[in-house]
């Protein structure tokens, strides 16, 4: 007979929520009651988050919570038709820190912290709990959130840390038709590879660099330069994990490289993709899934693509050590 596990296992949960108008209504006044300062005040902003959030309508918490426990077919959780309130112009670098006080924030804050908690990084955004994804001229081709030009290769946010988020938050104020974000599952790659290549994935063949963006004002970091080694593919094989860095990770056999190669190709012939719009909020599964993004060609005019991002952990008490001053954000030597 098959267990209680194996049903809710064995059962579809929808990657998205499209939010009706009396839920659109309901979740807009459960933002706007939430006044508090996120970079000034960010412990009690996230608290009044968590306890606005125990408001939403139950499809949202219900949608939330199968994610969190079970994952979807994409490795995302798209929820959309999320008021935007009023949508300010796209600044034309993340220096000026203008997405944190929107509408669309505040909903992306109660999520969060419905599904887990908050978390927040010195080395992005200044440690705040929201960052400006924004396309900036001078780093469109750079390996980076800010890039534009280039396709955004294939990554596990933070694939060196042991502290990286669990999930990563999307909220687009304004969208670009070209910018195809991109996600993979550990269950896709499993089920495209050969049973050798899999074995080899969940070998610790891999070493990963960390990427130099984090080394904030030139510091070492505590757990040194390179990590590893690692397995690509763990966990159970009805829910396997996955970390992969196309750019800081190397293989240290041959027969590693050629896996590698082989999630690489995966991933470019069965990866999904959705392009954000306006009032999305795109959840990304960074245990289950990895992802990139297309490139697309901005006009810096302050009408490019503009996405809210934010980040979530299942376990606040694993970073205590790290985070700065005991608030949210993990001190970059911890990276
Ligand atoms: O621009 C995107 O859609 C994804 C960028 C990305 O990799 C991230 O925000 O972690
Ligand atoms: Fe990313």
């Amino acid at each position: 007979m098959q267990s209680l596990v194996e049903k809710h296992q064995s059962q579809v949960v929808p990657g998205v929520l499209t939010l009706t108008l009396a839920e659109q209504r309901q979740t807009a006044l459960l933002a706007r009651s939430l006044h508090l300062d996120p970079t000034g005040q960010p412990e009690l902003y996230c608290v009044a988050a968590r306890r606005a959030a125990q408001q939403l309508p139950e499809r949202v918490h219900h949608a939330l919570h199968s994610f969190g426990r079970w994952g979807s077919d994409t490795g995302t959780l798209l929820i959309e038709g999320i008021p935007l309130g009023r949508i300010p112009a796209t600044p034309e670098d993340n220096k000026q820190h203008v997405g944190e006080a929107t509408l669309l924030a505040r909903v992306q804050a109660m999520f969060g912290e419905s599904l887990g908690h908050l978390i927040a990084y010195e080395a992005e955004g200044s440690g705040r709990l929201f960052q400006d994804m924004v396309p900036a001229r001078a780093a469109a081709r750079t390996q980076t959130s800010l890039s534009s030009l280039t396709e955004l290769e294939l990554h596990t946010e933070q694939a060196f840390s042991a502290l990286k988020p669990d999930y990563i938050s999307l909220a687009c104020l304004r969208g670009d038709p070209d910018a195809r974000t991109y996600t993979l599952t550990a269950k896709q790659v499993s089920a495209h590879i050969s049973g050798a290549d899999l074995a080899v994935l969940r070998e610790r063949l891999w070493m990963t660099g960390v990427d130099e963006s984090f080394r904030v004002g030139g510091q070492q970091f505590d757990d040194g330069d390179v990590r590893g080694p690692m397995p690509i593919i763990s966990g159970a094989a009805g829910d396997p994990y996955i970390v992969f860095d196309q750019d800081l990770m190397a293989g240290r056999t041959p027969e590693a490289d050629a896996a590698f190669e082989r999630v690489l190709r995966i991933y470019r012939t069965h990866r999904n993709h959705h392009v954000l719009k306006p009032g999305d909020i795109l959840l990304v599964d960074n245990n289950r899934a990895v992802h990139g993004r297309s490139p697309f060609h901005p006009r810096f005019d302050g009408g490019d693509r503009f996405v809210v991002r934010s980040f979530v952990t299942n376990d606040l008490a694993k970073s205590r050590y790290a985070r700065l001053d005991n608030g949210r954000a993990v001190g970059s030597r911890y990276s």
